[in-house]
């Protein structure tokens, strides 16, 4: 039996939009192997949501001047529509805020506190006089204690990705006024023991030895660090974020507070799965999700940037072990570095870099999936520059595949019209052709399945390119002088080459590979299962149409300005 296939994406805030570090951190390479393992018939249920609650979205809204409701509700649509802007092919894109999520998150808060999990602390919170409130997680600022950075925030170090409570910040200040006229103040909290679950998260991260140095190394570094996986409070002084219940029922002590954002958030790819379904796109989500439903059969992966990787080694497989409840853990977690800009970083708060809805009123979503994704940072952090952007769109895209795909069928088209021509046979370099693309085939495969993303992308190029040093040394324009039955057979087998590129290159360029396949009439078109049986998919009389221009060339004019145009901070 195929396996079933759950993939998700780290969701994204709700507080703006992502720039393409972020894009190709989690979503894109997600999507990527969402389309490739549908490709390969499995049952996939991909699934991505905005992350709407805690302070991030409290400061957004107000800095937009809106209900944060209204603000979510507003930013979703806009995420969402970007989203389908790149092509991401979610089978639903929820929101954290739903009503499933409220009663799920509040369900695995009341399974926690059964199993002893779940502390009340009297506990010491920053209280800005200034601004007449508490100062939890983001709307407190201040330099990392563990590595200096001053920019770091009450909840996390960006720089060093340590998890930090607000009162762990050297120099703290208010987000929100600037304020520095602070003062600690006694406030109940509900506490994770996280510290309990040590062992059973040791055991369980030893036993993924496939799974990508960068998760396992973050995952061990706070887990066995000393100080690693403290208690967390998983509750805050707000208004806006999922109510604190035991379940349905009230728990004395916590009223007027949510639950953390960092609580809640990762039990949305759970109830995703419930809106999905409510939703009326599919049915029985807990087969996906619940080991005693079914999930067993299931394989779970996560896409996410280095600096989530600790809350989803340590703090969300901590909610789901210590429920005591058959939920699925996840099965592999695939995590990336940062894509830097042009000699700096990639920001959201300072606004730099290119942001996903800018991107795509430049070019078309494939130019982009495809620099990223065979430029994603696996092994190291890589760097978006104008000029290699250039550089390789237009030899990937243009001068290999594109340029291949237009020589081929505008010859055909004129010299023997818009069919797969007929006659003569192959000789002894259309073997070889065949032969090196089965192995670089199984290779693509291979990779794909292991989520090498630059790997599987080089592969590809490579497939590419057999398809243009074939056409060289076949030299069917000069042979069709002398000898068009052999100029056919070439053609016919280059066509065919075509056709294969389609469905190979889907998950990386899918709108490109939507037009070839049209043009030959070929929109279901299966993976192939060997390479020479696929090159005979079109028979001899098919008819196709020359595709439009797939790509064209980034001039360097269309670069420079690029480049100024994005030099500044996003306004
Ligand atoms: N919302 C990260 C971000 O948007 C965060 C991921 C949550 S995954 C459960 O940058
Ligand atoms: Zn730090």
């Amino acid at each position: 039996m195929t396996k079933r296939i759950l993939i998700t994406s780290a969701i994204p805030y709700i507080n703006g939009i992502k720039h393409l570090g972020n894009l190709v951190g989690s979503q894109l390479p997600a999507d990527l192997f969402a389309r490739y393992k549908r490709a390969r018939g499995h049952d996939v249920l991909f699934l991505c949501a905005t992350d709407e609650h805690g302070t991030p979205a409290e400061l957004a809204a107000a800095k937009a001047g809106k209900p944060v409701a209204e603000y979510c509700a507003d930013m979703h649509e806009t995420q969402a529509s970007i989203a389908e802007g790149f092509r991401l092919s979610f089978d639903h894109f929820g929101r954290s805020s739903s009503p499933q999520n409220q009663a799920l998150t509040q369900h695995f808060a009341g399974k926690l506190a059964d199993q002893g999990l779940i502390q009340e602390v009297d506990e010491k919170q920053v209280y800005s006089h200034a601004d007449g409130r508490f100062l939890p997680d983001r709307y407190i600022e201040g330099t990392c204690p563990n590595c200096g950075y001053d920019g770091a925030r009450g909840d996390q170090c960006e720089n060093c990705t340590k998890q930090l409570d607000p009162t762990d910040l050297i120099d703290p200040r208010s987000a929100v006024s600037g304020s520095t006229d602070l003062e600690v103040r006694d406030t109940r909290h509900l506490y994770l023991r996280q510290s309990a679950l040590r062992d059973d998260l040791n055991t369980w991260i030893d036993g993924k030895v496939d799974w990508p140095i960068l998760t396992t190394s973050i995952a061990k570094k706070w887990l066995n660090d000393g100080d690693g996986l403290q208690d967390r409070g998983i509750t805050r002084d707000l208004d806006w974020g999922v109510p604190v219940k035991k379940g349905s029922d009230d728990w004395p002590g916590m009223e007027g507070k949510v639950f953390y954002v960092w609580f809640d958030a990762p039990i949305e790819y759970i109830a995703c799965a419930q809106e999905w379904e409510d939703a009326g796109k599919g049915s029985d989500w807990q087969s996906w999700w619940r080991t005693d439903k079914g999930a067993e059969d299931v394989a779970y992966y996560q896409f996410m940037g280095k600096d989530n990787v600790p809350f989803h080694t340590l703090s969300f497989p901590a909610t789901i072990l210590g429920s005591g409840e058959p939920w699925k853990l996840v099965d592999y977690i695939k995590s990336f570095n940062y894509l830097n800009y042009d000699g700096g970083q990639f920001s959201t708060s300072k606004g730099r870099g290119v942001f996903m809805d800018q991107a795509l009123e430049l070019l078309p979503a494939d130019y982009w999936r495809w620099w990223l994704l065979s430029h994603a940072p696996e092994t190291s952090d890589t760097e978006f520059t104008w000029e290699t952007f250039q550089q390789d769109t237009n030899k990937d895209l243009s001068d290999v595949l594109g340029n291949f795909v237009s020589r081929v069928t505008k010859f055909c088209r004129s010299k023997f019209g818009e069919a797969v021509p007929e006659g003569g046979t192959l000789d002894a370099k259309a073997d070889e052709l065949v032969q090196n693309l089965q192995a670089r085939l199984e290779a693509y495969q291979t990779h794909m399945d292991n989520v090498d993303v630059r790997k599987s992308a080089a592969e590809l190029r490579a497939i590419w390119v057999l398809g243009n040093e074939y056409l060289q040394t076949a030299e069917p324009w000069a042979v069709y002088k002398s000898d068009p039955e052999t100029a056919a057979a070439t053609i016919r087998l280059s066509l065919n080459l075509i056709a294969l590129y389609g469905v190979l290159s889907a998950p990386f360029i899918p709108d490109a590979s939507a037009k070839i396949l049209a043009a030959f009439g070929l929109e279901d078109c299966a993976w192939p299962g060997d390479v020479a049986t696929a090159l005979g998919t079109l028979a001899a009389g098919s008819a196709f149409t020359v595709p439009d221009n797939l790509f064209s060339k980034i001039s360097d004019d269309d670069r420079d300005d690029w480049k100024e145009k994005f030099a500044g901070a996003r306004t």
